[in-house]
C-alpha cells in the first residue's frame, strides 16, 4: 500500500532545478565545515503533524485526505506506522519523533493503553531495524486527555500526578527500547490560568520532583538519552512554567536539574514569547544547553502557534549560525519539523512539498551561515564593537581588576565620552548580500 502515490525518493538536483519533487539546496552528502549536510541537520519528521493531525481547527473538522483514515483503532495505528516509514524513505530523512498518544490509541484502562502502545512500539522497532531509520526523540502526551485539565506534573490532583508518572515511566521504557537519542518534556498543561486558585510554589516544586524522578528512572533502566525541555510561553496554558529559555534555565538551576537537561528550542514558541528564534538559540548556546530544535515558523499577523513549515531564509540562516557555533553543533539533537501543512493543503503530496521546503530552507541557511563564519563576518563586527574591552579601562573591567573607586577615578578625568555607530543597517545589508550571493 502506498500512501503518498508513486513518488520516488526525493533527490538533490541543484538550484536550477524546476522539479517540485527535488531538493534545490539540500544535498545530504555535501561537506560543509568538515561535516556533511546530513550530519549537520539530522532532519526529523514529526509523527503528530504528518500522520495523526487532520487539519482540524477550532471552527472546523479535518480536511486532510489520508489513505490511512480508512482504518480505525489499532489498524489505523498500524497503517500510520507504514505511512511514516514510507515518508521517511521518500524524503531520505533519517529520524522521526512522536508522542505516545500519536502512535497508539488509548484504551479504557492504563493497562489496555500500555498494551496498545507495546504492540505499536514492537511494530515500529521492526520497521526501524529493516530501514535503518532512527528515533530522534519520544515524549508523553500529557495535555490532550481531560484528566490533565489541571495539569500533569503540576496538577492539583495527586492521582493525576501519579498517572502522569506512570505514563512517563512507560515512555522512558519505550525510548530505551527504540534507542531514542533524546527524550522531550513539553509542558502544555504545566502552567496555570489564575492565581486565585493556584499554589504556584507547590506546583513548581512538584514539577521539579517529577523531573528528578524521570532522571532517576532513566538512570535505573540504563536509558541514556539526552533529556530536553521545550520552552513555550502560552497555549494551551495561559501562563506556562517553561516560558522561554531564560526562565527554564533558572528553574533548572534552582532545582539542581541543570546537569540532566538541555533545551529543545522551537521557532514559533520563541516568537510567542516575544523573542526571535535566534535569541532563544543564542541564550541556550551561551549557557551550554542548546540540545535540539523544533523547526517551524509562526505567522506574525496571528497570535498563536501556527506551526508552519519554515521557509524564511533570514531566520534559518541565523538559526544555523547558532547551531554551527554550538559546541558539537546540533549534537544528539536534530532539526525536527514540528510543522503542519496549511488546512487548504489537504493532499498527501502537500506533506512532501512541505518537508522539501523546510529541508531546503535549512540547507540554504546552513550554507549561508557557514560562509559568514568562514569570512568572520560577525566576529569582526563584535571585535570592533566591543574593542574598548581589549585594552585600557575595558581590560581592567573584564579581568576583574577594576572596582567602583578605580572606575570613578577614570570617569572623572575621561571627558568627553566618545561613542561610535552600531552600523546596524549596514550589517543588515551585509547579511542580505550573503543570503543572495552565497
Ligand atoms: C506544542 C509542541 C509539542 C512539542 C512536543 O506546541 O511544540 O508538539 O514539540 O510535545
Ligand atoms: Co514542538
Amino acid at each position: 500500500m502506498s500512501y503518498f502515490g508513486s513518488v520516488s525518493t526525493v533527490r538533490f538536483e541543484g538550484r536550477q532545478s524546476t522539479n517540485p519533487l527535488a531538493f534545490k539546496f539540500y544535498n545530504p552528502d555535501q561537506v560543509i565545515l568538515g561535516k556533511s549536510m546530513r550530519e549537520h541537520l539530522r532532519f526529523a519528521v514529526a509523527y503528530w503533524h504528518s500522520f495523526t493531525g487532520s487539519g482540524s481547527d477550532p471552527f472546523g473538522v479535518g480536511t486532510a485526505i489520508r489513505g490511512w483514515d480508512q482504518y480505525t483503532g489499532m489498524d489505523l495505528a498500524k497503517a500510520r506506522v507504514e505511512a511514516c516509514f514510507e515518508l521517511l524513505n521518500i524524503l531520505d530523512v533519517d529520524y522521526f519523533a512522536f508522542h505516545d498518544r500519536d502512535i497508539a490509541p488509548e484504551g479504557s484502562t492504563l493497562q489496555e493503553t500500555n498494551r496498545n502502545l507495546d504492540a505499536i512500539v514492537a511494530l515500529i522497532k521492526e520497521h526501524m531495524q529493516s530501514s535503518g531509520k532512527k528515533l530522534l526523540w519520544n515524549t508523553a502526551n500529557m495535555f490532550t486527555n481531560p484528566r490533565f485539565v489541571h495539569g500533569a506534573a503540576t496538577t492539583s490532583n495527586a492521582d493525576v500526578f501519579a498517572y502522569a508518572a506512570a505514563q512517563v515511566k512507560k515512555a522512558l521504557e519505550h525510548g530505551k527500547e527504540l534507542g531514542a537519542e533524546n527524550y522531550v518534556f513539553w509542558g502544555g498543561r504545566e502552567g496555570y490560568e489564575s492565581l486565585l486558585n493556584t499554589d504556584l510554589g507547590l506546583e513548581l516544586d512538584n514539577l521539579a520532583r517529577f523531573l528528578h524522578m524521570a532522571v532517576d528512572y532513566a538512570k535505573e533502566i540504563g536509558f541514556d538519552a539526552q533529556f530536553l525541555i521545550e520552552p513555550k510561553p502560552k497555549e494551551p496554558s495561559k501562563h506556562q512554567y517553561d516560558f522561554d529559555a531564560q526562565t527554564t534555565l533558572s528553574f533548572l538551576q534552582k532545582y539542581n536539574l541543570l546537569p540532566h537537561f538541555k533545551l529543545n528550542i522551537e521557532a514559533n514558541h520563541a516568537t510567542l514569547a516575544g523573542h526571535t528564534f535566534e535569541h532563544e538559540l543564542r541564550m541556550s548556546r551561551i549557557n551550554g544547553v542548546l540540545g535540539s530544535i523544533d523547526a517551524n515558523q509562526g505567522d506574525m499577523l496571528l497570535g498563536w502557534d501556527t506551526d508552519e513549515f519554515p521557509t524564511d531564509l533570514y531566520s534559518t540562516t541565523l538559526a544555523m549560525y547558532e547551531i554551527l557555533l554550538n559546541e558539537g553543533g546540533i549534537g544528539r539533537g536534530g532539526v525536527n519539523f514540528d510543522a503542519k501543512v496549511r488546512r487548504q493543503s489537504f493532499e498527501p503530496i502537500d506533506v512532501v512539498h512541505a518537508h522539501i521546503a523546510g529541508m531546503d530552507s535549512f540547507a540554504r541557511g546552513l550554507q549561508v551561515a557557514a560562509k559568514m563564519i568562514e569570512d568572520r563576518v560577525f566576529d569582526d563586527i563584535l571585535d570592533n564593537r566591543y574593542g574598548s574591552y581589549k585594552s585600557g579601562i575595558g581590560a581592567e573591567i573584564v579581568s576583574g581588576r577594576a572596582n567602583f573607586k578605580t572606575l570613578e577615578a577614570y570617569a572623572l578625568q575621561n571627558n568627553p565620552i566618545v561613542n561610535t555607530s552600531g552600523r546596524l543597517e549596514h550589517i543588515r545589508n551585509v547579511v542580505n548580500q550573503y543570503i543572495i550571493n552565497t
